[in-house]
């Protein structure tokens, strides 16, 4: 019994060590995440529109986007030595034009899934000085898969500048706020976390070097077997989508700002 607990708390330190240090590569190898997009393709101008990207991580999936009320989601100047990030609308006049990006994937496998496994995803962002605060448009939607009432959901909404992930799954629905306010200035990353029954979000400013210290806040309890009714919803960035593709038109909770370096990672 004391040999098995012994090779058990062996085996849980080797298993911390090799989780860590995929996540200090996967910054650098895409390959790594299953979704990763880094909006440096393009060849346009800043300010033209963008009607798809390209994924950079593993996961077979296309990415298009969708529009409402004549928005569009543009190439925007990114952090220096970041290529190219996009802008998506700003807020308007109701109705607020409103374009999210939508992944969906390519073949029979739903690589947008996590199931049982442990996941993070993510983003940089920066917010615009005005947001949405018509009935139309009042929330501000970053990353997503799922819609409340799936199956299963994970998202990243930056509402009244508080950044916020919900993950939900066969076991449980958990929403963690972070307690970081973002200022409408600067670039953030944010990430958020399942990792057996804790949900973790981290948050952090960008230094003028590139740098980031992210505070981390977290909620224990499960969340179970995360994945959507239908392997055809759309994971999505910059807004709502129904699990069939269109823009949820009642709240489309338009994120009104930048985005770069959109993340979704897998373990094993
Ligand atoms: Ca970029
Ligand atoms: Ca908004």
């Amino acid at each position: 019994m004391r040999r098995a607990l012994n090779l058990l708390a062996t085996a849980t330190t080797i298993a911390c060590a090799l989780s860590g240090g995929v996540a200090a590569g996967a910054a650098k190898d895409p390959v790594t995440d299953a979704v990763r997009l880094r909006f440096d393709d393009t060849s346009s101008e800043l300010g033209a529109a963008q009607m798809a990207a390209t994924n950079r991580g593993y996961a077979e999936v296309r990415a298009e986007v969708r529009t409402l009320n004549g928005g569009a989601m543009v190439s925007a100047a990114a952090r220096d030595g970041q290529g190219h990030a996009v802008r998506f609308p700003a807020a308007g006049e109701d109705p607020s034009p409103v374009a999210v990006l939508g992944i969906w994937n390519t073949t029979s496998d739903d690589a947008l899934s996590p199931g049982a496994r442990n996941f993070a995803f993510g983003a940089d962002f920066r917010l615009d000085g005005t947001l949405g605060a018509s009935e139309f448009d009042n929330g501000d939607n970053l990353v997503q898969r799922g819609l409340a009432d799936d199956a299963g959901q994970y998202k990243i909404e930056i509402d009244k500048r508080v950044p916020a992930c919900s993950v939900a799954g066969t076991a449980g629905h958990v929403t963690v706020r972070s307690e970081v306010t973002v200022n409408t200035e600067g670039w953030y990353r944010v990430k958020c976390e399942r990792s057996g029954s804790t949900v973790s979000i981290a948050v952090g400013e960008y230094g003028p070097d590139g740098s980031v210290s992210m505070t981390k806040n977290s909620v224990e309890a499960p969340t179970g077997h995360v994945a959507t009714a239908s392997p055809s919803t759309p994971m999505t960035v910059g807004g709502k989508m129904t699990p069939t593709g269109e823009i949820a038109t009642w709240s489309p909770d338009q994120f009104n700002g930048h985005v770069d370096n959109v993340f979704l990672r897998m373990d094993g």
